[in-house]
């Protein structure tokens, strides 16, 4: 691994432990850190005890603030290279050449959570990229959904005041699900169309690896020549775009708060690289006023019915930070980090971001000297005439001024070599006033757009979605006024909405939307190679399970890339029917259902394996069922799921060996795990759940 990135973070490395004795700050080797220098052995301790004192104080400094919104994250560094030359409409020169391979880091977030928050909550995810190219850095510092809440800036505040956990009990923590957000949102009809986005299975990511990512605003790409075209980004995982349910993520939190970071770190080290492809949508500016929506309105997508996504290279993740906090917790992302051949956009939510993103690094990483945390650094090379400040690491010599004589006039400005970046000269002249444009004033249209894109299981989702959050608003009239808000985008979703919180259905609004669908929106369209890579599956054990099967069935799915673990009752080993020992993996009461993508039952020669009587490894199969995931079943690991059967488990019949219902395998008669019933198996894990299961009652 040794890209430019990777060879500076070289001389940054700490001095390795293992070559020599612990010693204070300042080198002096200690041969004593579990007692203070005191008088006598109950004594006070000495002031002089320069180790204690060192040690205590920087511990009393070792936490930072966290970030404002995207306190809690994981990080990962890897490359992007383009396919082929961007040249025609962008001069970025990570952008020009498919054999030059880019550094990046890259930092997933939830929004509203604390640092030490769970995982699995609904929330935007953060989608951050920093590429460290030979122009510079240039930052794209997007989320999981394409538009945002608010369209301006100046608002920010006030969104995230509304969203973040009530002042005066600090409640809720991670959620959204409260009074003060539904209250700004019913007041607040921009922010309809990201709600909606907020309320369906976007929210809920099954993995980092697994979720869309977009630059959101309009920005600009400006070729050699200077010529712009407008430009939207958009990240699309290779495994295809998968969500949790709502229930199983709520119980996530609690089974594994760090489900997406670990999810990512272990794929990262099992080598399984998570990838992505990068695509613009580009707009040339001609036809910037072409729309029925405004390119400078961040709460509205291009639909790519409209303007297709034009791949243009892709980012692999393979390596996982040394330090959280070295890297992940102080790398410092920022909309104006942009390098020749990208612009911006007069869009003003970017606008204010560019203000923003630098000044929080101030308070957040204690000042003005962030740049050169390694993390932070460029590859390319830095000559400025910003001097001192906290943490400067820096021994600059010569002077610190421009136009010098004394330093032989360096660093001199750059050239006409066209290297240097010059803002896209966009003609602009008007009052200065403080007012919304008319053109930004549809909020409703897109919502629509999103709502009628989605399939049928998406909208009960939403639905759902929406009762929970509201159901848990106090104020009967923040309650009613979003339904009233939903009546503006869909009197089916509104009505649903309401008659599951208790209040009057809204009356009905003559909204003219147009009946269009985007199927780009839809998950049902996004579910990327068909493959099971990555995929955890579990297999339920217990004595006297078949170990030839057994084995048979992991073999064939582990070929294909899926992580399958054996789980019993208890941690060791099972004895098989043959008399010999099978190793478990992980001891079922540590884990749960909602932990794994789908679940093994095979059976045992002499009859149902005694699962029937575990009502920990029933409680699984039965969520793996009601979470939609596919559960497959051998021999007499039919009988686990006929068990079910009376709670409304569906297991299909039929005439053949293998059969499959909505994601429930079976072969009760073979008893081996044949070819088809694998390839019918990995069919029903790759289609990641099935939705139009019976509804199991929640125990
Ligand atoms: Fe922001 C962090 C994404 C609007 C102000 N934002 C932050 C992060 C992401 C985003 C991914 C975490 C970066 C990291 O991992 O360190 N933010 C967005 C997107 C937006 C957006 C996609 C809309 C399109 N943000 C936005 C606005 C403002 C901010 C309008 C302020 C005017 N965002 C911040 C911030 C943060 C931040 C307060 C907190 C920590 C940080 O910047 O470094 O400045």
């Amino acid at each position: 691994m040794t890209d430019r990135k990777e060879r500076q973070r070289e001389m940054y490395r700490a001095a390795d432990p293992a070559e020599g004795p612990l010693t204070t700050d300042q080198g002096v080797a200690v041969d004593h850190t579990d007692d203070s220098l005191t008088v006598g052995e109950r004594g006070p301790t000495l002031m002089e005890d320069f180790h204690f004192r060192e040690k205590l104080m920087h511990f009393d400094h070792e936490r930072i603030p966290e970030r404002v919104v995207h306190a809690r994250g994981a990080g990962a560094y890897g490359y992007f290279e383009p396919y082929e030359s961007c040249a025609e409409f962008t001069r970025a020169a990570f952008l020009q050449d498919p054999s030059v391979s880019t550094p990046v880091f890259v930092r997933f977030s939830t929004v509203q959570g604390p640092r030490g928050s769970s995982d699995t909550v609904r929330d935007v995810r953060g989608f951050a990229t920093k590429f460290y190219t030979s122009e510079g850095n240039y930052d794209l510092v997007g989320n999981n959904m394409p538009v945002f809440f608010i369209q301006d800036g100046i608002k920010f505040p006030d969104f995230v005041h509304a969203l973040k956990p009530e002042p005066q009990n600090e409640i809720p923590t991670g959620a959204s699900a409260h009074d003060t957000l539904w209250d700004f949102v019913s007041l607040q009809p921009e922010t309809m169309h990201m709600m909606m986005w907020l309320m369906s299975d976007r929210a809920i990511p099954r993995s980092f690896r697994m979720m869309q990512g977009f630059g959101v605003h309009t920005f600009r790409f400006v070729d050699a020549r200077g010529r712009g075209t407008f430009v939207k980004f958009h990240w699309k995982p290779k495994l295809g775009v998968h969500s949790l349910v709502w229930d199983e993520a709520q119980e996530c939190q609690g089974r594994d708060a760090d489900f997406n970071r670990r999810d990512l770190w272990q794929a990262i080290e099992a080598g399984e690289y998570p990838e992505y492809e990068l695509g613009v949508q580009l707009v040339p500016e001609e036809d910037e006023f072409t729309f029925d929506f405004d390119l400078l309105d961040a709460t509205k997508i291009i639909p790519e019915e409209q303007v297709p996504v034009r791949p243009i290279g892709h980012m692999v993740l393979n390596r996982n930070p040394e330090n959280f906090f070295a890297e992940t917790e102080q790398v410092a992302f920022h909309t104006g980090n942009v390098v020749p051949g990208i612009d911006f956009t007069n869009d003003p939510l970017l606008q204010a971001r560019n203000f923003s993103y630098l000044d929080t690094q101030l308070i957040r990483l204690g000042g003005p000297n962030f740049a050169q945390l390694p993390v932070n650094q460029p590859v390319a090379p830095v000559r400025t005439n910003q001097r001192d400040g906290y943490h400067q690491s820096a021994i600059h010599s010569g002077t610190s001024y421009s136009p010098n004589s004394l330093g032989g006039g360096c660093p001199a400005i750059a050239g006409p070599d066209g290297y240097a970046f010059s803002h896209y000269a966009e003609r602009v002249d008007g009052a200065k006033i403080r007012k919304r444009s008319e053109s930004f004033k549809d909020f409703y249209s897109q919502a629509a757009l999103f709502w009628n894109s989605m399939s049928d299981w998406e909208r009960r989702h939403i639905v759902d979605a929406f009762r929970f959050e509201l159901g848990k608003v106090g104020a009967v009239e923040v309650r009613e006024r979003t339904v009233g808000e939903l009546a503006h985008i869909d009197q089916t979703l509104a009505t649903a909405v309401a008659e599951g919180i208790g209040v009057a259905p809204p009356a009905p609004v003559n909204t003219e939307h147009k009946p269009v669908a985007s199927p780009a929106l839809s998950l049902e369209n996004l579910r990327g190679d068909g493959s099971i890579r990555t995929r955890q599956i579990a297999v339920l054990v217990t004595d006297g399970v078949d170990t030839e099967q057994l084995t048979q069935a992991q073999e064939a799915l582990s070929a294909q890339g899926a992580v399958v673990e054996a789980l019993a009752d208890h941690d060791g080993k099972v004895r098989g029917a043959d008399g010999n020992g099978y190793a478990v993996d992980r001891a079922l009461p540590t884990v749960a259902s909602v932990l794994y993508d789908a679940v093994l039952l095979p059976g045992g020669p002499t009859g149902t394996p005694e699962l029937r009587s575990d009502e920990t490894a029933m409680r699984f199969v039965r969520d793996a069922y009601r979470h939609g995931k596919a559960i497959g079943a051998l021999g007499s690991g039919v009988g686990i799921l006929s068990a079910l059967e009376p709670e409304g488990l569906h297991i299909a019949s039929g005439h053949g060996h293998v059969c499959a219902d909505r994601g429930v395998v079976t072969d009760a008669t073979t008893g081996t795990a044949s070819e088809e019933f694998t390839r019918t198996f990995t069919e029903a894990i790759a289609a990641h759940r099935h939705w139009d299961r019976p509804r199991l009652p929640t125990c």
